[in-house]
């Protein structure tokens, strides 16, 4: 079989995404390398023309033996994970940034130690799945720093409330064997602060060093090491993309009023509120926070409640 029909169009996967130029994977495993045109098509409303995991179609272009190409089209998204840029606009004049598309599932990438856990970000992570209705899996590296025991009654509440979760070691190799087993069959994005280690777990799985980490790059903490989103295949099956450490996680579309609704352990304890409109912060005879004092509601996933909530315009 053969992706390129004669001189006719060729689709294909984005796989890289990098200062304009794309790197485009079709039905045979062949890397054509794109660049988008006055007359490129988008069927998404996006401020991001291509990004990683796009749908493409690519138009040959002459050439030499490599294979080269403009993309004509790109098909409609059914999922983005998307960033704000901090203050300044990109060069394409960019507000926010779709860094990957059509993915399976959001792997939610936190660390034991070194930074240590933040479920403050995993609470907003895990409130954008809900919103978007992409599967989330939390994944905690670096056990190797801590107690394991520790870990687990930290997670206890997001396995109690349905979340998967999976507690791993880049470099003991504990728990790789589960990952590998969530990832099959799947596109997922990696994601998380800057310096989890995303890109040493994704080098780990498809075992070899084809990703820069803060470990090769000698990069001190706080610095980004991965600067673009790159997909690469897993051996066995399910792809993996690997995105930049981001900051703070953009909730756009989320708000005060639907904001409760992305606590799916909410639910039950809101029907006892006395007010149907109750935000769950200052109204007396509520059912959510009665359910906090009586432990049915995990306190701290009450807390990234509030603190998101105040972070959100009236
Ligand atoms: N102790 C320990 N260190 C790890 C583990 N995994 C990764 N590291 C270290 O953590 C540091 C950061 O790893 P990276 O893979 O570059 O982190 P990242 O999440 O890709 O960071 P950005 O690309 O900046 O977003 C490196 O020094 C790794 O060697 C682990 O399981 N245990
Ligand atoms: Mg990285
Ligand atoms: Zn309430």
């Amino acid at each position: 079989m053969n992706g390129r029909h004669g001189d006719t169009d060729v689709t294909g996967i984005v796989h890289e995404a990098r200062g304009g130029m794309y790197v485009v994977r079709d039905a045979c495993d062949r890397d054509w390398l794109c660049r988008t045109f006055r007359g490129t098509r988008t069927e998404n409303g996006d401020e991001t023309l291509v990004a990683v995991g796009d749908r493409v179609v690519v138009r040959p272009t002459d050439g030499d033996a490599q294979e080269e190409g403009v993309i004509v089209q790109v098909r409609e998204r059914s999922s983005t994970l998307e960033r704000k840029r901090d203050r300044r606009r990109n060069r394409s004049g960019e507000v926010t940034q779709v860094i990957a598309s059509n993915i399976d599932q959001l792997v939610i990438v936190a660390s034991a130690g070194e930074p240590p856990l933040n479920r403050r970000l995993i609470d907003r992570y895990l409130v954008f799945s809900e919103y978007a209705g992409l599967p989330a899996l939390i994944v905690v590296n670096k056990v190797d720093l801590v107690e394991e025991g520790d870990l687990e009654k930290e997670l206890e509440p997001y396995a109690r409330n349905g979340y998967r979760t999976c507690i791993v070691s880049a470099e003991s190799g504990a728990g790789m064997d589960q990952l590998r087993s969530l990832l099959s069959g799947k596109i997922s994005a990696f994601s998380g602060h800057s310096g989890v280690g995303k890109s040493t777990l994704i080098n780990r799985l498809i075992g070899e060093d084809r990703l820069v980490t803060a470990e090769l790059s000698g990069n001190s903490r706080g610095v980004h090491t991965t600067t673009n989103a790159v997909m690469l295949a897993v051996p066995g099956d399910g792809y993996v993309i690997d995105t930049p450490g981001i900051r703070e996680f953009n909730l756009s579309g989320i708000t005060r009023e639907n904001l409760r609704f992305w606590f799916p352990e909410f639910l039950e304890p809101m029907r006892e509120c006395a007010y149907s409109s109750c935000t769950h912060t200052v109204e007396p005879r509520c059912g959510v926070r009665q359910a906090v004092e009586d432990g049915r509601v995990d306190a701290g996933r009450y807390e990234s409640y509030c603190a998101i909530f105040e972070t959100l315009e009236e």
